[in-house]
């Protein structure tokens, strides 16, 4: 019984290892029986000699596709960047276990059928939602159990998320959502234009009402405020159509038919002027608003992140809560914080041992023992966080005999 755990690859993002990791498997998929490889163990500076069997199941341990963030905000980028490892992952004889994380946290809402996938190989593809396996006792493998998490519902920063999604009963991702509405081909290629399209429209009518409408608060610099109702329906049906297309998009078409066919209601030049004007700053809003989102939350997101925490600063800093942990399962291996290493067993952590399975993202920091291209190995024999560099040229972060 072998395991092979990855995480973090985000596939499509603009700092990814895509052509590492497209290596590792096919490295992995020349591993028939099973494969000895010489390694340097990091901190010891000794070599350890590893038998690497062809693992039962491969777990794919979140964060594997960048949905949040692509690369240049364009999630055709994340398909790109996906054909490849997709194909190699398939070829592989193991079954694949992929669990989703906050970056790719969409994967979970597929169809039911598309959950459960079978490989011409005959070999399965699952995805999990949660965590793996279903049971809290976790996965024995040898002498311990093990339970596999992505690791996000250990962060802090993102409890409000969680917070709000148990409230609306579904996962409120609002980083995902913009990301959605800047994914549309036209908003995409011409978001800039469509902004300055906004402004123009939303400066020009301010301007407009408040030169040729009476203000019956005359000491009111900004008339719009005080211009009587035609401005006020004009606002209400920009904010019709921002709400609508903001919250369904199919739904856009029939909020602009109610603007237009209650404006001959209203009638009126000016208010039917006003109601158009209404729904073309709403228009081009949602059509560049999500640009300028989409292309600065990177920044406000990366001071949140706690990306590259130790297990230790993420069990000692609050983050993981031991008086809410159900898990019972004596190890825990979870990726997230894109750093490979491990903490306890000990009393803060429940006497559970965390072991983290590291990134394929971004850069070593040598000086830091932050290493990218990372994975666990587990089988009977014990625990392996492991670092690939090229075909059999494998180092031993640490190692974790079994007892
Ligand atoms: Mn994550």
């Amino acid at each position: 019984m072998a395991y092979l755990v990855v995480s973090d690859v985000h596939l499509g993002s603009k700092s990814g290892q895509y052509d590492k990791f497209c290596g590792f498997l096919e490295w992995l998929n020349e591993i028939k029986n099973e494969r000895i490889i010489k390694c340097k163990h990091l901190g010891k500076g000794e070599e350890v000699k590893i038998t690497i069997k062809k693992p039962e199941k491969i777990i794919l341990l979140g964060d594997i596709l960048e949905l949040w963030d692509p690369k240049d905000g364009d999630r055709d980028n994340v398909i790109k960047e996906s054909i490849k490892p997709f194909a190699l992952l398939s070829d592989i004889g193991s079954e694949k276990v992929y669990v989703v994380g906050n970056h790719d946290e969409a994967l979970g809402e597929l169809r039911e059928e598309v959950d459960e996938v079978a490989l011409p190989n005959n070999t399965k593809f699952v995805i999990r939602n949660r965590h793996y396996p279903d049971d809290h006792n976790g996965l024995k493998i040898g002498n311990s159990s093990y339970f596999f998490v992505h690791g996000q519902q250990f962060d802090k920063e993102q409890a409000i998320l969680a917070w709000i999604s148990r409230l609306i009963g579904e996962s409120w991702d609002p980083l995902g959502w913009f990301q959605s509405l800047f994914n549309i081909t036209s908003t995409k290629k011409h978001w800039k234009k469509n902004l300055a399209v906004f402004f123009a429209l939303f400066l020009g009518g301010a301007l407009y009402w408040k030169n040729i409408l009476p203000s019956p608060i005359p000491d009111l610099t900004w008339t719009m405020f005080g211009s009587g109702s035609t401005f006020i329906i004009a606002i209400i049906a920009a904010a019709i159509v921002l709400y609508f297309g903001l919250m369904r998009f199919n739904y856009l078409s029939a909020a602009l038919f109610v603007i237009f066919s209650s404006s001959l209601l209203f009638s009126g030049q000016s208010s039917l002027t006003a109601i158009l004007w209404g729904a073309l700053t709403g228009f081009f809003a949602l059509c560049s608003v999500p640009g300028v989102v989409a292309n600065t939350q990177r920044k406000f997101y990366n001071m949140l992140k706690p990306k590259d925490k130790t297990a230790e600063q993420i069990i000692n800093n609050g983050y993981y809560k031991k008086e809410k942990d159900t898990i019972k399962a004596g190890v825990v291996v979870f990726g997230h914080t894109h750093f490979a290493g491990s903490y306890g067993p000990n009393n803060e952590t429940g006497n559970k041992l965390f072991i983290n399975s590291g990134c394929w993202y971004g850069k070593d920091i040598p000086e830091d023992k932050r290493y990218t291209n990372t994975f666990v190995y587990i089988d009977e024999g014990g625990a392996y966080i492991l670092r690939w560099r090229g075909a059999d040229e494998i180092d031993c972060i640490e190692a974790f005999p079994a007892q």
